[in-house]
């Protein structure tokens, strides 16, 4: 089994011995399947306590919806959002990502105890990015991006999904190393559902080693999305509403750790938990 390619580590960031369990915590009055949950600090902290209880190893905070025809939040509000988060779940240890494609927002959050920057723009939103997560050293995911979630759909046009994405994701690897952060603390991402239909989602996480050739730490992030509401659908064609597709998710968690990424990203941490352990027992007794 080839079962150990991937994975890797990231500089700056604790090292795991089996794919790591990064829970969400979206602090959005809109987001596609939790906005509104954990709306005020308060229970938005409760809310990461308790994905790591259940065995997040880290915890990503964000503050501005990226669900397809989401328009931006102004960055007052993005701040007002996610900092005393970051804040109070940093001072109870919990290894803590800002999600955000706002330099201003990673300078403060990482300022409030954040240790990974998780840029779903990879850096193109805003020409700030890039220099200040080099000047502050932090780790940084590079996701695979085409443009804002307003008119991103527009922009799922491929002819072989799998090499264009890896091409592109080298291209910003390289932009972004030209810019100051250091590859070792380098995390890429596919971007699933980002200017993909299901086909196209569905093609990256069945040769998610095409993208090991990128050298990088691989974080996958299924979690919820419209591609399983499209395989969970019944015969009416009707996708089971964004809650309902955790076991899904933990079975993409299952082949995503055994293919060797880093990280999973979902909003139901329990069974994920238990996916990547049992992907590590298989990988144990395949050796
Ligand atoms: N997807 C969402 C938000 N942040 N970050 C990364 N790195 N990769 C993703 O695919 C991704 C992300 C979509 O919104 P959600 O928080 O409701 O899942």
């Amino acid at each position: 089994m080839s079962t150990l390619r991937g994975r890797g580590r990231v500089e700056g960031l604790p090292q795991w011995d089996r794919c790591a369990v990064m829970g969400v915590v979206n602090v959005t009055p809109d987001s596609f399947s939790d906005g509104g949950r954990w709306f005020d600090t308060t229970s938005a902290v409760k809310h990461g306590l308790e994905l790591v209880a259940e065995g997040a190893d880290l915890v990503d905070v964000g503050g501005e919806s990226t669900r397809p025809g989401a328009s931006r939040v102004d960055e007052d509000e993005e701040l007002r959002r996610v900092v005393p988060v970051v804040r109070g779940l940093a001072s109870e240890g919990v290894t803590v990502s800002v999600d955000t494609m706002r330099a201003s927002v990673a300078e403060q959050a990482v300022a409030a105890g954040a240790v990974l920057v998780n840029d779903v723009s990879g850096g193109l939103a805003d020409p700030a990015m890039v220099p200040a997560v080099a000047a502050i050293g932090v780790p940084f995911v590079v996701m695979h991006w085409r443009g804002f979630s307003q008119d991103m759909n527009s922009r799922a046009v491929y002819g072989d999904v799998v090499t264009e994405v890896t091409a592109e994701l080298r291209a910003r690897m390289d932009a972004v190393v030209d810019g100051g952060i250091a590859a070792e603390r380098i995390v890429i991402d596919p971007g699933l559902g980002f200017a993909k239909d299901a086909g196209h989602d569905l093609s990256l996480v069945a040769h998610l080693d095409a993208l090991h050739g990128l050298g990088r730490p691989l974080l996958v992030a299924a979690s919820r999305k419209r591609f399983l509401g499209r395989v969970l659908a019944g015969e009416n064609g009707a996708p089971p509403p964004a809650r309902e597709r955790d076991a899904a998710t933990a079975a993409v968690s299952a082949l995503a750790a055994h293919a060797g990424a880093w990280a999973v990203r979902v909003h139901e941490v329990r069974a994920t938990a238990d996916a990547v352990r049992v992907a590590r027992a298989v990988e144990g007794a395949a050796r």
